[in-house]
């Protein structure tokens, strides 16, 4: 923070009010009692005709302080609100100069300002605050709908989406763009304002746009069904259509009290902690413990993908979207043909549901250039390996290319189970390579797991890690063990919801309790997406690399059911049948008596008695030997902290965001509960159920994983 977190700068007749508190200018305390003193003094200045809020540096303001939410509030500074009312009342014209991002309460301090002028460029503005699990608590669920409409501010609040200084100026939040420096574009409109006679505009009095929603009861009614269906259990979204339910209802001061109680509510809720947790958990994945802040990260101008199947396209894409060349590698002209199609048809349909211009299309696709000759990617800086998961395979490819391949060049390996340390040692650069475990499909998913092997150096996971954040990735850096962070925990929440199946449920049962805890699919429907051959091929693999190197049959318990629902030919949506059956062409999973029955026979076969499996019971045998396995994990190191795994599996997993994670969770429903548990469970199954000696140390001591 400088000397005095808001700077005053006199402009002729117009106050220029600069916050300056880097590295987002967050409104913390000293932000506002600085502004709301600046405000204060510009106002009583007979010198001053109008003012200008501007930001500092990058934007305008990254909102409110979320470091401050929970804790005891400044007695010496005022709250948002309070500093907005000062200005909105003020009786002179205030102009906020809004320049890369204003979020939250950043937009809500503009919306009480009385004009809003943005850079034309790299503008983003919006209330995100549900992102958080909380509304926004200075006025934006009352002056938001005030300014573009009901349905537009609902759309935007529940969404939490940040949009552009175009779309802006269209929906009325700003009332100019600028397309040269902003603060100048402000002070020149202040000028002409007070040159044009022309005195505050306070939307607390606008009521022109609320006319619509007024006349038409249903709209929040119909908004507020919309939201269930699409919240899936998180509270904020619901609560926002409650605030702009007041605007409706009531005076405009009732109803802010009535949004700034619904603020404070929820910022003490479990859910707000959660997403709060997330949002700095998804921060702290990027810096790596013993990297020093100034590890080099070198330039990456020119990617190569080598193979373009469902993986190596969508990690194609992904270069192209970020504006960097990538050149594809396949093994044939037709299979190159082929891949070129798939990120070809992958533009098409963005073009088609209006996602993407014709002409950033095209831009993009020219960034893509295929070839069948490993020698095309001599000149390449970073090396991504997307082929068929096999270590022979792998090892081969990565010897061939480390000599085709520039010196400098890094070479990264998309294996999502694979020793990146064994790969890495078939070349004679081990010190550059790196495992970058994307998650399907690629050019969606946010995750990319980055896999540090034993002789990668600081430089090469700097450049990966920074090279994960150009691509608009969250990286998380996990060490070499069997499946990495996300799918060795998989394999134990999978694992177990195959045995409950033995033991009496069904997969629409365990899928809707999965379902109904927050994730948008359970593991049987997951299972029909990725494909039941995929994983029975895998454990077939595995099974045959034990008997390769000798050892005894694993005599573990073991779930047959997945690789006999392989075996009749369902691999899932691919083939129309699976866990489930589809229609054709269609998504949604129908229960099959089929496999019922087979499951059911399965059963007999191991004499085991079907019983009543409880929903609760679902949850803790599929999600405690998750967590369970996170605390062996991170024992062993493989992980750098909790929240890591929190990253991994909001980010690749889809575990509800609202609950943090399932570490954070963990430490939210209690260490001892969950270890309590895990003790009864493994009582009943000695094979994999084995408490981790963290949790049972975390349990005695009434430690928490975020402490570790
Ligand atoms: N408060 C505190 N710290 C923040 C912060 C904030 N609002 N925003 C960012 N940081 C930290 C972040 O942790 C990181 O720290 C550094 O700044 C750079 O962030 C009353 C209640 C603004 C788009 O939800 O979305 O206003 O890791 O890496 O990629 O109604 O940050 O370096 O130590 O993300 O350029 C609503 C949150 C608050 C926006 C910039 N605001 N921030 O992205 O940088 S609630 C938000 C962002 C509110 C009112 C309510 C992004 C960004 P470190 P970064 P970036």
């Amino acid at each position: 923070m400088g000397a005095e977190p808001v700077t005053r700068t006199q402009r002729g007749r117009i106050a220029l009010l600069t916050i300056d508190n880097p590295p987002v200018n967050s409104l913390g305390a000293a932000v506002r009692r600085a502004l709301d003193r600046a405000v204060a003094a510009a106002l009583a200045d007979p010198g001053t005709t109008a003012i200008v809020i501007a930001g500092k540096g990058r934007m305008l303001s990254g909102g409110a302080d979320i470091r401050e939410f929970g804790k005891p509030p400044a007695a010496d500074a005022p709250v948002l609100p309070q500093v907005i009312d000062r200005i909105e009342r003020a009786d002179k014209p205030v102009v906020a100069a809004i320049h890369g991002t204003a979020a939250g309460g950043a937009l809500e301090l503009a919306l009480g300002c009385h004009y809003r002028v943005a850079a034309a460029e790299n503008t983003r503005v919006g209330l995100p605050e549900v992102t958080l699990g909380i509304v926004p608590g200075a006025g934006g669920t009352q002056r938001l709908p005030r300014t573009i409409g009901v349905k537009p501010a609902l759309e935007m609040m529940t969404s939490g989406e940040l949009i552009a200084a175009k779309r802006a100026l269209a929906l009325g939040i700003v009332d100019e763009l600028v397309a040269g420096d902003v603060v100048e574009g402000a002070v020149t409109f202040a000028e002409a304002l007070a040159a044009g006679g022309k005195g505050p505009r306070r939307t607390r009095e606008r009521e022109d746009k609320l006319a619509e929603a007024r006349a038409n009861p249903s709209l929040i009614a119909e908004f507020r069904q919309q939201i269930k269906r699409s919240a899936r259990g998180q509270e904020s979204p619901g609560a926002v259509v409650d605030c702009v339910e007041a605007a409706l209802t009531k005076p405009f001061d009732e109803a802010l009290a009535f949004e700034r109680a619904t603020f404070q509510r929820l910022v003490a809720s479990d859910q707000s902690k959660a997403l709060r947790h997330a949002f700095f958990a998804e921060r702290e994945a990027a810096h790596v413990k013993d990297l020093p802040e100034d590890t080099p990260a070198a330039p990456i101008n020119r990617a190569a993908v080598m193979g373009c199947g469902t993986m190596g396209a969508g990690i194609a894409i992904t270069f192209a979207n970020a504006g960097i060349a990538a050149r594809v590698l396949e093994s044939s002209p037709e299979l190159l043909e082929k891949g070129i199609a798939r990120i070809r048809q992958t533009y098409a349909g963005m073009v088609d549901r209006k996602r993407l211009s014709q002409d950033e299309m095209d831009k993009r696709l020219a960034l893509v250039a295929g070839t069948t000759s490993m020698a095309d990617l001599a000149d390449a800086d970073f090396v991504v390996e997307a082929i068929f998961e096999d270590m022979a395979l792998k090892k081969d490819v990565f010897a061939r290319l480390d000599a085709a391949c520039k010196p400098a060049a890094i070479l990264a390996t998309n294996t999502s189970s694979l020793d990146v340390n064994e790969i890495a040692a078939a070349t004679r650069r081990p010190d550059r390579v790196i495992g970058t475990h994307f998650f399907s499909p690629a050019n969606v998913m946010r995750l990319v797991e980055t896999v540090r092997g034993k002789a990668t150096s600081r430089e090469t996971i700097a450049t990966s890690m920074a090279l994960a954040k150009k691509l608009g990735k969250v990286a998380a850096l996990v060490g070499v063990c069997d499946s990495f962070v996300g799918n060795r925990m998989y394999y134990a929440y999978g694992r177990q919801a195959n045995f409950l199946l033995e033991e009496g449920a069904l997969p629409q049962q365990v899928d809707k309790a999965i379902q109904d805890f927050g994730f948008p699919m359970g593991p049987f429907a997951t299972g029909d997406l990725a494909g039941v051959d995929v994983g029975h091929r895998i454990r077939q693999q595995r099974a045959a690399q034990r008997a390769a190197q000798g050892l005894p049959p694993d005599t573990r318990r073991y779930s047959a059911i997945a690789d006999r629902i392989a075996e009749k030919g369902r691999y899932g949506q691919k083939t129309g049948q699976g866990w489930y059956r589809y229609e054709k062409g269609g998504r949604a999973p129908i229960p099959d008596p089929e496999i019922e029955a087979l499951i059911a026979g399965i059963s007999k076969e191991k004499g085991i008695e079907r019983r009543t499996v409880t929903d609760p019971e679902i949850i803790e045998r599929c999600l405690y030997p998750l967590v369970n396995e996170g605390a062996k994990i991170l024992e062993e190191g493989i992980a750098q902290r909790a929240s890591d795994i929190d990253v991994v599996w909001i980010y690749g997993y889809g575990f509800p965001r609202w609950r943090g994670g399932p570490m954070f969770w963990a430490d939210q429903i209690g260490v001892q509960k969950v270890y309590d548990a895990m003790c009864r469970l493994y009582e009943r199954d000695r094979d994999w159920l084995e408490p981790a000696p963290l949790l049972a140390r975390l349990a005695k001591e009434g430690g928490t994983f975020a402490s570790v």
